[in-house]
């Protein structure tokens, strides 16, 4: 009896030392950080593991778009996060709104948000803002105060503008007339291509038009079919700023069946998909300003950060620069998109 009760608190000893040692609840992590994906989870650090991000993506209108959503997917997988909300908002900025809603109510951890459109997020973002959930604004912009949301990560699209005009410039020394097929009334993209163009275009080329083809393919044919009723090509317009290539793709099937050939005018577009670097090898694109979707790894990175309360950047600019005919054919094989 009396050697039981010894070894029954013997036992409960162990027990109490066993929990001091580390099974308690508060106990701090002793094991070693773990590495992941370069940010490190040193003591209570959040990993890829813990986040579940919102990405409402805008639509799927163009090469540029199908990239920039497999970048963000592919990223996700790599990375092994716990959870990626991905949804298509067709362009209508109120299904991005009511699926950052529903991410909102789902509390994720971080929302990558590119807005379809610049206006009308106030109200959206400061209730992520009250949730504490920090909104990226990726790709486009927003004109809301930059206090509502923790960052954007995207590309210059006034550099982009101001890059094109440099290349009209170069063509049409003498000057002349453009034509300008733009982008989504109203997004970041469109604005701020437009605003370049006219920040760097010389006096002496004129914009005589400007219409939207909405980034679409689709869109942007009758739109340049109707260009083409009202100006002469060589005569009344010597060259088009395409604010995509998709549209481009789109424009050159009207000017095929009008019968213009590759080479007449002078065309600028941006992005630099696949579909770009072959009409440049065709002949229809002089330039291509290249605007880069592969934007997932470093937003997962920054939404990382932002998890564990680091310092990250208010304004992240996309490294980018102009491609040209000459070296298409050569660089088709190697682009990514
Ligand atoms: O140039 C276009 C896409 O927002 C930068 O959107 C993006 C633009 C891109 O539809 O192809």
């Amino acid at each position: 009896m009396k050697v039981s009760r010894i070894f029954a608190t013997i036992m409960l000893a162990i027990l109490a030392l066993a929990m001091l040692a580390g099974c308690g609840g508060e106990t701090p992590a002793t094991s070693t950080p773990v590495q992941s994906g370069g940010a490190s989870a040193a003591s209570g650090a959040k990993t890829y593991k813990d986040m579940t991000l919102c990405f409402p993506q805008l639509g799927a209108e163009s090469d540029w778009r199908t990239a920039d959503t497999a970048s963000f997917k592919e990223t996700a997988t790599t990375l092994g996060i716990k959870q990626l909300v991905f949804s298509d908002a067709q362009q209508k900025q109120e299904n991005q709104i009511s699926a950052m809603r529903a991410c909102i109510q789902q509390g994720v951890d971080v929302i990558a948000l590119p807005p379809v459109v610049e206006d009308g997020w106030d109200a959206v973002l400061t209730e992520a803002k009250n949730a504490n959930i920090p909104v990226i604004i990726v790709d486009r912009s927003v004109s809301a105060a930059n206090s509502l949301y923790a960052a954007h990560i995207g590309s210059d699209m006034v550099l982009e503008g101001e890059r094109a005009a440099a290349e009209f410039n170069k063509m049409m020394p003498n000057g002349g007339a453009i034509l300008e097929l733009s982008g989504t009334t109203g997004s970041g993209a469109a604005v701020g291509r437009a605003k370049g163009l006219r920040n760097k275009l010389n006096a002496n080329i004129k914009i005589i038009d400007s219409q939207t083809g909405n980034f679409t393919r689709a869109e942007a044919v009758p739109v340049m079919q109707a260009f083409l009723k009202k100006y002469k090509p060589g005569t009344d317009f010597q060259g088009v700023f395409i604010h995509n290539d998709d549209m481009g793709i789109g424009a050159i099937e009207a000017l095929k069946s009008a019968g213009v050939k590759a080479g007449d005018l002078k065309i600028v577009s941006v992005d630099g998909t696949r579909g770009g670097f072959q009409a440049m090898v065709d002949g229809w694109f002089q330039a291509d300003v290249e605007c880069n979707p592969l934007l997932g790894p470093q937003v997962l990175d920054m939404a990382l950060k932002l998890m564990n309360g680091q310092a990250i950047d208010k304004e992240v600019l996309t490294n980018e620069t102009v491609y040209y005919p000459d070296k298409a054919k050569e660089l088709l094989p190697t682009r990514k998109y």
